[in-house]
């Protein structure tokens, strides 16, 4: 590995140039976008659901990223489209409690994430990776990339997003995944 990518990559990972696929379940079959919806709830003052054309309609800019997953393997420099965090968020008012996110995508799968890791300014709603649009197995339409936490943390499919007081885990935090999941701290599992 070239030496200007070392510090890239946290400890008991390997390069990969492919991406491959990993999830839960079954990949979602859209065949009606009008039924999709972006639910925004929990401690907001006012909830709302953003449409799929009203959601393609934001403005979208270009994030550069590695990702890291718990399984082991890491891919350094994708280019993404996407959604800034903060464009949603201006459309609500976030009650004071709010402290935790939970992410919600098809099927109920969630994963959970601090509110200041979840609006950290390279958190993004990823639309497109590396020029194509998302394909149906990495989360078309609209996935969530956390790319300082493990890969399990960027839900695929995301349908909703949740604000908590207090931290819950998500369907892989509660088998045993980590309730944060820091690639270099090797936050990987967390299994008493
Ligand atoms: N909705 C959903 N999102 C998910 C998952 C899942 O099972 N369901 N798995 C996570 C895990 S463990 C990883 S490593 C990444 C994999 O994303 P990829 O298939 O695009 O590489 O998606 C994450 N997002
Ligand atoms: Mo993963």
């Amino acid at each position: 590995m070239p030496n200007d990518q070392a510090h890239r990559v946290p400890p008991g990972q390997t390069l990969t140039s492919g991406f491959p696929v990993l999830h839960f379940g079954s990949v979602p079959y859209y065949n009606d976008m009008s039924k999709w919806d972006l639910r925004v709830f929990g401690l907001v003052e006012e909830e709302i659901s953003i449409s799929y054309k009203d959601f393609m309609a934001l403005p979208r800019r270009e994030f550069s990223n590695d990702i890291h997953c718990v399984t082991t393997w890491s891919k350094l420099d994708n280019v993404w489209e996407g959604v800034a965090v903060s464009e949603v968020m201006n459309r609500v008012k976030l009650k004071p409690e709010a402290q935790y996110v939970m992410l919600h995508a098809e099927h109920g799968w969630s994963t959970n994430l601090p509110l200041a890791d979840f609006m950290r300014d390279t958190s993004f709603f990823g639309i497109k990776h590396n020029g194509e649009r998302l394909t149906p197995e990495h989360g078309y339409p609209v996935r969530m990339v956390v790319p300082h936490l493990y890969f399990w943390k960027s839900a695929k499919w995301l349908r909703g997003i949740e604000f908590m007081e207090k931290d819950k885990p998500g369907f892989w935090e509660k088998n045993g995944y980590h309730m944060y999941g820091d690639p270099f701290l090797e936050q990987r599992y967390d299994f008493d």
